[in-house]
Order: structure tokens, then C-alpha cells, then sequence
């Protein structure tokens, strides 16, 4: 789905609803695939970020309870977290953080070191949350074999004829499939936890500090939900590790860097003290997994015709799956040594 537009006065309607009239300018910003978010100057010198949280998959008043919760709950112990200004369904209104950027694509180890530093010590803080139970945002957001029973509907479904055109890619995703389910069936049978995660740990998702780079702000906080602590990890390898972005279409430059992977384990077993064997276990397969989902989960908006991701052109999500298959295949080249780096650093 491409970005749908919003004039200027349409926006200021919006803050003016908000209590917000001394707008200067609001203007597009970031590059998150979901909501629409503006950052909005105004003439008192701060700035807020104004997004209108997407309907189409989110209901709005569940997820800013649970955003709610998760806040305030952060910030009572002492930690940075998002400021909600105001909320007018759908819309909402956060302060907006200065001194510190996301980025779409490291250029250092070091930064995974730090990004894996801020999504552990979020796992650490909710680890206590007082009862009730978090909504499930997404009921099996990230289950890799409920989202293959979507890519077999939007296949034999094919709404825009497009299944001749990735060909490869479907077979790529139809030899792993019986790993697919590892995750899922150690989590039914107790072995591994659910927990509270962020489920979204992308790269541009922590907010990293202009002069430390340290990851100071976990940010987009809507899918924070009952989970399990491995798709968090995964899915910072898949992001964390790409040498190219999401969307390269180039795949020579698209690959796993090894000494970003090394550093984002140190980072996340650093503050992550509270994972179990079968978690520890599963570590690396857990980056290998969490990109093959949402490379399934790109071929199947592909197929179903754009309607998830927000999209700036005609094969946008089928360029996104083969970058995402591309890095599953350099993890499995790199398997042996990713997963020696896992015993290394956890001392196994
Ligand atoms: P999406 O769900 O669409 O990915 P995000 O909540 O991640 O939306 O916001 C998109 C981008 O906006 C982020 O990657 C970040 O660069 C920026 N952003 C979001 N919230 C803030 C904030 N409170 N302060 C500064 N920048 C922010
Ligand atoms: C979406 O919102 P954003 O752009 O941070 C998606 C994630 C995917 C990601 C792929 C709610 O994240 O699950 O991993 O795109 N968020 C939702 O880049 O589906
Ligand atoms: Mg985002």
C-alpha cells in the first residue's frame, strides 16, 4: 500500500484536536512500514511526532494500553521511554526525542553492540510487570507456520497473477519449511517461555544517542505483547547483521556481517541474563528464522496485491522477500560459525 497523503491543514486540524495550534511545519518522517508518522515543529521552539496508527491492523485503544502500561512501568524504575503527549483515536501524539536518531542500516559493530544492549534492558524491565497479561496485539505475529498458511492462501488465491513471477522465492521457502516450525513447537511444549518483548526490534527501532551511540530510547512500542524472547534477538540479526538495506536490489552487497553478529550476541547475553538453555540453544537459528517469517510475510503482501506494507513501488515487497531470503541463505553459510560465537560468548 503506498503512503496515502495528508495536506498540511488536514494535519493541523488533527494537532488543533490535540490542543497543539502552534504548528510551524509537519512533515513526513522516518521510514516505518506500518503507521503514518509526521514530525511537527511548532513556533515554541519543540517538536512532536504525530502518527496516525494504522486501522487496518492495529485496534488503536488496545495497543496504546498496552503501551500505557509498558511506559509507565519503564519509567518508574528509572528508565527512558516514550512520552504520549495526547491520543485521539487514531491518532496520537509522542514528545518527540532529541539528541539521539535512528538509522536503517549500521555502518559499525559496535552500534549492535549498543542496539542489543537497549532491546535486552527493555526485556529486563518488563520482565516484572504487574498483572493482567498484555493484550495480544497480533495473535501469531511472528508464528512462522500460521504465516506459511497465509502464503498458501494468497498463493492458490493469486489475486493479481503474480505467482508465475516468484517462482524461485516460493520454492526457497517450501524446502524450509519443516524447521519453520522449531520455535513454535518448543514454546508448546514448555520449553522455551513466553515473556514480554518488543516484537519490531528492528534496527530503526532504538533510538541511538548523537554523541555515545549508546541505545538510549526503544521506541515503537505497538506489537509490545506477550512473545518470546528469541524473535526479539532474531529479528536484530536480520537488521542488525544486513550489510544492504531491506530493500536492496542489488543481492551481490546483501549478506550477514559476522563481526556485527558477534557483537550483537555480546550485547544482547550482556544484560539478557535471564534466558534457559533451550533459549540460549536456539539463539542463532533464531536470526536464520525471524527473516525467513518476514520474508514469507513480504511474499505473501506481494502476492496478495500490497495491501500490509507501505509500498513505493510495483514489485516493492517481492524486492524486500529476495533481500530477506538472501540473508537467510548467508546465515546458513555462516550457521557453524555463528553458532560457535553463541557458545563462546555464552560460555558454553
Ligand atoms: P512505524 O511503526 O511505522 O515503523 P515508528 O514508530 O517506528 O513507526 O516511527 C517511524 C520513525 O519515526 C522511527 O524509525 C523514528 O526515526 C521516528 N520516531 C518515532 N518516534 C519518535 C520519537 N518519539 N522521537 C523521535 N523520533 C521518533
Ligand atoms: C514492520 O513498523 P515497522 O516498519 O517498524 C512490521 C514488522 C516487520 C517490518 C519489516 C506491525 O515494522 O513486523 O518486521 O515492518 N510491523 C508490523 O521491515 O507488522
Ligand atoms: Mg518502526
Amino acid at each position: 500500500m503506498s503512503n496515502r497523503t495528508y495536506t498540511q491543514d488536514e494535519l493541523k486540524a488533527v494537532l488543533a484536536g490535540m490542543g497543539v495550534t502552534d504548528v510551524v511545519a509537519a512533515e513526513r518522517y522516518g521510514s516505518g512500514h506500518i503507521n503514518d508518522t509526521f514530525k511537527v515543529d511548532t513556533s515554541r521552539g519543540i517538536s512532536f511526532i504525530l502518527q496516525r496508527i494504522n486501522t487496518d491492523i492495529f485496534d488503536p485503544d488496545t495497543v496504546m494500553s498496552n503501551i500505557t502500561r509498558v511506559t509507565e512501568h519503564i519509567r518508574a524504575k528509572g528508565g527512558k521511554s516514550l512520552e504520549v503527549v495526547a491520543y485521539a483515536k487514531p491518532w496520537r501524539l509522542y514528545a518527540f526525542i532529541t539528541g539521539a536518531r535512528t538509522v536503517d542500516l549500521i555502518t559499525e559493530a559496535s552500534q549492535a553492540y549498543k542496539a542489543a544492549n537497549a532491546f535486552a534492558n527493555f526485556q529486563n524491565a518488563l520482565a516484572d510487570l504487574p498483572a493482567p497479561r498484555l493484550a495480544d496485539i497480533i495473535p501469531n505475529f511472528h508464528n512462522t507456520v500460521s504465516r506459511l498458511g497465509q502464503l498458501d492462501a494468497a498463493l492458490k488465491a493469486d489475486v493479481k497473477g503474480r505467482a508465475a513471477t516468484c517462482r524461485a522465492e516460493l520454492d526457497f521457502v517450501d524446502v524450509r519449511r519443516e524447521e519453520a516450525a522449531r520455535i513454535v513447537n518448543l514454546m508448546a511444549a514448555g520449553d522455551i517461555p513466553e515473556r514480554i518483548t518488543h516484537n519490531d526490534t528492528k534496527i530503526n527501532n532504538v533510538m541511538l544517542d548523537d554523541v555515545t551511540g549508546e541505545g538510549t530510547y526503544v521506541i515503537d512500542l505497538d506489537t509490545t505483547m506477550p512473545g518470546c524472547a528469541l524473535y526479539d534477538f532474531g529479528d536484530m540479526v536480520r537488521t542488525s547483521t544486513a550489510n544492504a538495506a531491506e530493500d536492496e536490489k542489488d543481492l551481490s552487497k546483501v549478506f550477514s556481517r559476522k563481526e556485527y553478529f558477534e557483537q550483537l550476541v555480546r550485547g544482547y547475553l550482556d544484560k539478557a541474563k535471564f534466558l534457559n538453555e533451550a533459549e540460549l540453544a536456539n539463539l542463532a537459528f533464531s536470526g536464520r528464522l525471524i527473516t525467513l517469517t518476514i520474508g514469507i510475510r513480504f511474499l505473501t503482501d506481494y502476492l496478495a496485491g500490497d495491501t500490509y506494507f507501505h509500498t513505493a513501488y510495483a514489485d516493492h515487497n517481492l524486492v524486500r522477500c529476495r533481500t530477506q531470503l538472501k540473508m537467510v541463505k548467508s546465515m546458513e553459510d555462516q550457521a557453524a560459525d555463528y553458532e560457535a560465537i553463541v557458545r563462546a560468548v555464552a560460555g558454553k
